[in-house]
C-alpha cells in the first residue's frame, strides 16, 4: 500500500526549475508534485500559440525529468477528461484524491494568480520565489522613503550585492557603472549576424504542437517553426552559444534594428529565463567570466548584466510594490482602442509591419522594437494602456505580468506618470530611421511631417507634445521638444495637428486608410 502523502507541491508552468522554492525540501518518498495544464492559464489572454507550446512542452519535459529521479508527479494534461481546467480546481481535485498533510506552492509571477492562490487549499504555504537576486521585501525597503525610484541607483546596489563586475576594492570595473553611451551604434552595412541556436521539436514538443494546433485553431501567431529551448540543458546550450557568438556585438548594437533580422546580437533567452530554465545570476556570472577571460569587451558585458540584475529585477520590484493599482494607471488619459494591425501586421508603416510580422512568426521582438516601434506608436497615438498591456502579455513568449506590465505601462506608455521613467520615450520617425533600415522601404516619407505621405510617427510625435504640453512643461527633460514646438510657425503647427487629427480619426474608426498612405489624396 502507498504511504500517506505528506506534502502536495504545486509547480506552475513558469516555475520549471529544480531550484523552485516549493521543491526545496522535497521528499520523493512522501511527497507528490502537482503540475496541471489548464485552459484558464492558456486563455486568460489570447497567447501566441508558440508561447503555449513553450510552456506546456517545458512542463512535460520537467515532469518527465522529475519522474526519472523517482519523484511522484501528478501531471494533468490539457485534454484529460477530468481536468477542472483551472489551477484552483486542479489543486482541490488533487487534495481530495491524495489527502496530503499540507500544500506548498511558490509565489506566482502575476497578482491575479497570487490573489487566487491564497484560496487554493486550507493553510496553503506560499513560499518566496528565490529565483530573483532581490527579494521583494528588500525592494520595498530600498524604495521606502525615496522620492524617485530610478533604476540606475537600484542597479548599483545590485552590482554591490552580487559583486558582479566589481573590483576587490568595491569599485565598478572600468571605473564607471554604465557604458550605455557606447551602446547606441548603427549597424554597418554587410555586418555578419550569427543566428541563435535552434532546437528542433522532439516527440514531446511535437505532441504539444499537435494539441495546440487542434485546441487553439484561431490562436494568435504562427505555430510552424517552433524552436525555443524547452529544457534547462537546451537553454544552457543557447546561452553558451549567445556568449560565444553574439555577446561580443551586444553592447555596440543593442539599440539597432534591421529588416528581416529579428534577433541581431540579442540573447533571446527571456522565454527560457522567465519559466525557470535558466538562473539569472548564473547567466550574469557566465557573462562576467567571458569578460574576465578577455572574450568580450566591458561595454558588452556591463550592458547585458545591467539588463538582468538592473532592469529585470527592478521592474519586478516595481510591479509588486505598486500592484494592484499599477494595473489601473492611465496618467496620460489614453483612450483609443488597439488598431487591428497590431494583430495582423497589415499596415503601410514598414516599421510596424516588420515588428508585428516578426512577432506573429517568432513570438519574439527585441527591446528597442517593443519600446520604440509598437510601444512608441501606442504612446503617440494614445492607445488605452489596458489594450496595449493585453497585447504585450499575449504576443511574446516571455510575457508574464510581473515583467510585461511595468515595461508596457511604465516604460513604453508613461501611464504610471513617471514612476519608472523620468520622461516619456516619445520619438519621431527620425529615431527609427537612425537606428534601422525600415524607412527605406516604407510607403511613408520619414522626412515629412505633413501631407498624405508624411511618416505618422512625425505628426503624431508633435501632436503628442502639443496635447500634453501642460503636463510635460514641468519636466526639465522635455524643455527642448516643447520649445521646438513653440518655435514652429503657427500654420505648420496647425497643419501637423490637422493631419494627426485626421489620421487618429481614421485609426479609431478602424479605417484601412490609416494603415496605408497611398489611399489618401
Ligand atoms: P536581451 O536584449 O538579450 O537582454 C538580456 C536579458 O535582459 C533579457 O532576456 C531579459 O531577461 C533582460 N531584460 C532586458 N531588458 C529588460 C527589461 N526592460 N525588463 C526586464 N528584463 C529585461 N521582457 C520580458 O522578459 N517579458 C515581457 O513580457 C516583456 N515585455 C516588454 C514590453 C515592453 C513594452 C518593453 C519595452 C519591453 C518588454 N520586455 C519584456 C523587456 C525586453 O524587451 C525583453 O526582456 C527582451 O527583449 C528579451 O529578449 P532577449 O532575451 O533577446 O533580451
Ligand atoms: C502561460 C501558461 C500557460 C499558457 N499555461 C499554463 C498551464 O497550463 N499551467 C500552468 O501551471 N501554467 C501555465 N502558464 C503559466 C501561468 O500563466 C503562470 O504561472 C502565471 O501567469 C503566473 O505567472
Ligand atoms: Fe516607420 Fe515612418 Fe520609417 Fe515608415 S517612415 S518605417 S512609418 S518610421
Amino acid at each position: 500500500m502507498d504511504k500517506p502523502i505528506e506534502t502536495l507541491r504545486v509547480v506552475l508552468g513558469d516555475q520549471v526549475s529544480r531550484r523552485i522554492a516549493a521543491l526545496s525540501d522535497l521528499d520523493p518518498c512522501r511527497d507528490v508534485v502537482l503540475m496541471a495544464e489548464v485552459m484558464q492559464e492558456c486563455r486568460y489572454v489570447p497567447h501566441h500559440v508558440k508561447k503555449i507550446v513553450l510552456v506546456l512542452s517545458a512542463m512535460r519535459h520537467f515532469a518527465r525529468a522529475l519522474a526519472a529521479r523517482g519523484v511522484r508527479v501528478r501531471y494533468v494534461r490539457l485534454d484529460d477528461p477530468d481536468n477542472a481546467q483551472s489551477l484552483r480546481g486542479e489543486v482541490q481535485r488533487a487534495v481530495a484524491a491524495l489527502k496530503p498533510r499540507q500544500v506548498v506552492a511558490t509565489e506566482p509571477g502575476e497578482y491575479r494568480v497570487l490573489d487566487d492562490m491564497r484560496g487554493w487549499a486550507a493553510g496553503i504555504e506560499i513560499r518566496r520565489d528565490t529565483r530573483f537576486v532581490c527579494p521583494i521585501a528588500d525592494f520595498r525597503r530600498w524604495a521606502a522613503g525615496r522620492s524617485s525610484l530610478r533604476m540606475e541607483f537600484f542597479y548599483r546596489d545590485m552590482r554591490r550585492r552580487t559583486g558582479l563586475l566589481m573590483t576587490p576594492d568595491g569599485e565598478p570595473e572600468g571605473g564607471r557603472w554604465n557604458f550605455d553611451a557606447e551602446n547606441r551604434k548603427r549597424l554597418p552595412p554587410g555586418q555578419r549576424i550569427p543566428a541563435p541556436m535552434r532546437f528542433e521539436p522532439d516527440a514531446i514538443t511535437a505532441a504539444v504542437v499537435d494539441l495546440v494546433r487542434q485546441r487553439f485553431t484561431n490562436g494568435f501567431g504562427e505555430i510552424d517553426g517552433f524552436n525555443f529551448p524547452v529544457t534547462a540543458h537546451q537553454a544552457e546550450a543557447a546561452l553558451a552559444d549567445f556568449i560565444a557568438h553574439r555577446l561580443p556585438g551586444f553592447g555596440d548594437w543593442q539599440d539597432a534594428m534591421q529588416r528581416d533580422q529579428p534577433n541581431l546580437f540579442h540573447a533571446v533567452i527571456s522565454p527560457a529565463l522567465n519559466i525557470g530554465l535558466l538562473d539569472p545570476l548564473a547567466v550574469c556570472q557566465a557573462v562576467e567570466a567571458a569578460w574576465r577571460a578577455g572574450r568580450v569587451a566591458l561595454n558588452a558585458a556591463e550592458g547585458f548584466i545591467r539588463q538582468i540584475i538592473g532592469w529585470r529585477e527592478y521592474v519586478r520590484g516595481i510591479y509588486w510594490l505598486r500592484m494592484p493599482e499599477y494595473g489601473t494607471l492611465n496618467a496620460l488619459g489614453a483612450e483609443r482602442p488597439l488598431p487591428e494591425f497590431y494583430w495582423s501586421g497589415k499596415t503601410g508603416m514598414a516599421c510596424i509591419a516588420q515588428v508585428v510580422g516578426q512577432t506573429r512568426r517568432d513570438a519574439y521582438a527585441h527591446h528597442i522594437q517593443r519600446l520604440m516601434v509598437t510601444g512608441n506608436f501606442a504612446l503617440l497615438a494614445g492607445l488605452h494602456p489596458d489594450a496595449v498591456d493585453e497585447w504585450y502579455l499575449s504576443v511574446y513568449a516571455d510575457a508574464y505580468q510581473w515583467v510585461e506590465m511595468p515595461n508596457t505601462r511604465g516604460m513604453a506608455l508613461f501611464a504610471d506618470g513617471g514612476v519608472l521613467g523620468s520622461k516619456p520615450y516619445a520619438a519621431s520617425g527620425a529615431y527609427i530611421n537612425r537606428m534601422s533600415d525600415y524607412c527605406r522601404g516604407c510607403a511613408y516619407d520619414v522626412k515629412q511631417a505633413v501631407g498624405a505621405n508624411a511618416c505618422p510617427f512625425n505628426f503624431l510625435y508633435w501632436d503628442f507634445i502639443a496635447r500634453h504640453a501642460d503636463r510635460l512643461a514641468s519636466n526639465p527633460r522635455m524643455t527642448m521638444p516643447l520649445r521646438n514646438w513653440d518655435r514652429m510657425p503657427a500654420d505648420r503647427r496647425a497643419a501637423i495637428r490637422a493631419r494627426a487629427a485626421a489620421f487618429l480619426a481614421e485609426l479609431e474608426a478602424g479605417s484601412p486608410a490609416a494603415a496605408a498612405p497611398c489611399s489618401r489624396a
